[in-house]
């Protein structure tokens, strides 16, 4: 693991200090988008957007103009794990999320659960105002809890299953995630969010993956017992966060579809990028509100709509 940067030590929380750079095809990194987004630190930490593309120097500015990224410089981001350490800055791969130190290119961390927490935690100083507190001290516990068995069973259950080469390992992932997916249906039966009644890190870390789970992980990792959408409480309570700003408008089907499927060759080698499903079943009415709570706390307030989308639409996209 990388230094994280806290407000101690060599990384200082220094707003314009940091870029963070992500795929928005990547559950992890989504995370950290939406923690930003929630956390109003936009002006605090840039973004960058990797194509959801990797080549054989994995992730790359190629949707900036030029192919390089206008704050960094790079074409690529194992650039700045070079920056850091020349001789072995690549040997454990190049992730993302991935934060950034501007003023020297070097990799900061790739340390993904840590990023989200510290944005929470380290940067209130530059948070907006009425941010949420999305890990509060009261609730650590069974945020903790909740998480461990998300992680192993649902964030990573379904690339447990996904990339199974044997067919009983394959069978244990999707037996553990829709077991889980199953307790967390009844879980939210009658709560809006997973812990306490707001929105907090447990119900971002569930997120990315349900955002994925119709258009990607049912059919391209063989989660198929049933469709998010063929949930009761689980699929209303994703539809809940979708409309909240900060999840729904971080969402990148276009991204997320073409990474997947364009880039596991071995799981899809024609890399046809299938069409559906159709997105606009994510707006759909949920009632979640019925159940009481409040999305960002009995202070908090939504983050402003998005000024303009996350990255340019339009023939970049062919
Ligand atoms: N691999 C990271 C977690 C984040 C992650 O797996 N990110 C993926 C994208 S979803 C990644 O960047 N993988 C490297 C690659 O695809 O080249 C870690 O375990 O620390």
């Amino acid at each position: 693991m990388v230094a994280n940067p806290t407000g101690e030590g060599e990384w200082p929380a220094e707003p314009g200090r940091y870029r963070l750079v992500v795929s928005l095809a990547c559950p992890w990194a989504h995370r950290s988008v939406i923690v930003r987004r929630l956390m109003g630190l936009e002006d605090a930490i840039s973004l960058a957007i990797t194509d959801p593309l990797q080549d054989d120097r994995s992730w790359r500015f190629s949707l900036d103009e030029g192919g390089v990224d206008p704050v960094l410089g790079y074409t690529h981001l194992e650039q700045a794990y070079l920056a850091r350490d020349p001789e072995n800055g690549t040997e454990n791969g190049v992730s993302v999320p991935a934060i950034v130190d501007v003023p020297s290119g070097q990799l900061v961390t790739n340390d993904f659960p840590n990023v989200t927490l510290d944005l929470g935690r380290e940067w209130t100083a530059h948070q907006r105002a009425v941010a949420p507190t999305l890990y509060p001290d009261e609730l650590r516990d069974e945020i903790d809890e909740v998480n461990e068995g998300v992680f192993h069973d649902v964030n990573n259950g379904v690339y447990k299953a996904g990339f199974a080469t044997r067919q009983s390992r394959y069978e244990e992932a999707y037996t553990a995630l829709f077991a889980r997916l199953d307790e967390l249906d009844e879980r939210l039966e009658n709560q809006r969010y997973l812990v306490g009644d707001h929105i907090t890190e447990a119900d971002i870390r569930l997120f990315t993956t349900l955002a994925r789970f119709d258009a990607v992980y049912q059919g391209h990792f063989k989660c198929n017992r049933q469709k998010l959408a063929e949930f009761g409480a689980l699929w209303a309570y994703a539809r809940d966060l979708y409309q909240t700003p900060g999840f729904g408008d971080t969402v990148d089907f276009d991204h997320i579809k073409r990474h997947y499927h364009q880039v596991q060759t071995t799981i899809n080698p024609t890399q046809i990028v299938p069409l559906g499903p159709e997105p606009s079943v994510w707006l759909t009415p949920h009632h979640r509100e019925e159940l009481g709570g409040s999305p960002f706390g009995p202070e908090g307030t939504a983050p402003e709509p998005l000024e303009r989308p996350l990255r340019p639409l339009g023939p970049i996209d062919m």
